[in-house]
């Protein structure tokens, strides 16, 4: 049967390279981001194996209602992709400023918490598959980088649910990107990694065989 995936970020970037290449390999999407403009003009362009799903990750309340939405529709979820984040350059000292850190808190850290808390009962039924969109930030330490901190929660946070997603035959999967040419960046970055090589390391984790759990994915570019 069809196999279906939610992601969230989907509406640029990373998220809509891993969309587009879903629905190549005959997957339904859940798209899930705040800008539905953006999730529209996607759904035109994938055509009827993707669904937009307006919302914001910031609300448990908005995650849910999406995730139940497209459960209603597509009838389970196999795989759900957290993926909305933020960046800021907000130095990790007295000169940050403070709504940027509140900013990344409540994207990259509580998003990533009420998406898998919505998530779960559903991955559960299906012994599915959960991804995060973690960072080579979230991975070494590097200056000036609340940013960097809240992938380290993701980090964190992804390995211990993979231990504790074995209770029910789950996976985990922690992505961890170097810099990827994406609007994340108000400059094009054609040297660095394109978001087609995240979505295929998305797609080495989902095909792995069930024996394997492929808990997390490295990705630098060689430039
Ligand atoms: O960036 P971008 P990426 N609720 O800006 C969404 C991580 N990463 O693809 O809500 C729901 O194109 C936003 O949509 P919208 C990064 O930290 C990147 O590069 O409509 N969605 C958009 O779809 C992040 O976790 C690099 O504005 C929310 C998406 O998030 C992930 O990769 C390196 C939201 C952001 O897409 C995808 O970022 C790395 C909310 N409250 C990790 N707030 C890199 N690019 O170099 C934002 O190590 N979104």
């Amino acid at each position: 049967s069809t196999k279906t995936i939610l992601i969230t970020g989907a509406s640029s970037g990373i998220g809509a390279a891993t969309a587009r290449l879903a629905v190549e390999k005959g997957w339904q999407v859940g798209l899930f981001a705040r800008s539905e403009e953006k999730l529209n003009a996607l759904v035109e362009e994938l055509g009827d194996k993707a669904t937009a799903l307006p919302g914001d990750v910031t609300d448990f309340d908005s995650v849910k209602a999406a995730m139940d939405s497209f459960v209603s529709k597509v009838g389970g979820i196999d795989a759900v992709y957290a993926n909305a984040g933020t960046g800021l350059s907000a130095p990790g000292t007295d000169a940050g400023d403070p709504d940027e850190w509140e900013n990344m808190v409540n994207v990259n850290i509580l998003g990533v918490l009420w998406t898998v808390k919505a998530a779960m009962p559903h991955l559960k039924a299906r012994k599915g598959h959960l991804l995060l969109t973690g960072s080579a930030a979230g991975r070494r330490h590097i200056a000036g980088s609340v940013y960097g901190a809240s992938k380290w929660f993701v980090h964190g946070y992804g390995g211990n649910l993979s231990e504790e997603m074995k209770e029910f035959g789950g996976r985990c999967t922690v992505i961890a990107p170097g810099m990827v040419d994406t609007p994340f960046f108000d400059e094009p970055k054609p040297d660095k990694l394109q978001p087609e090589d995240i979505a295929n390391a998305v797609f080495h984790a989902l095909d792995a065989d069930p024996r394997c759990a492929v808990n997390e994915i490295f990705l630098m570019p060689t430039q």
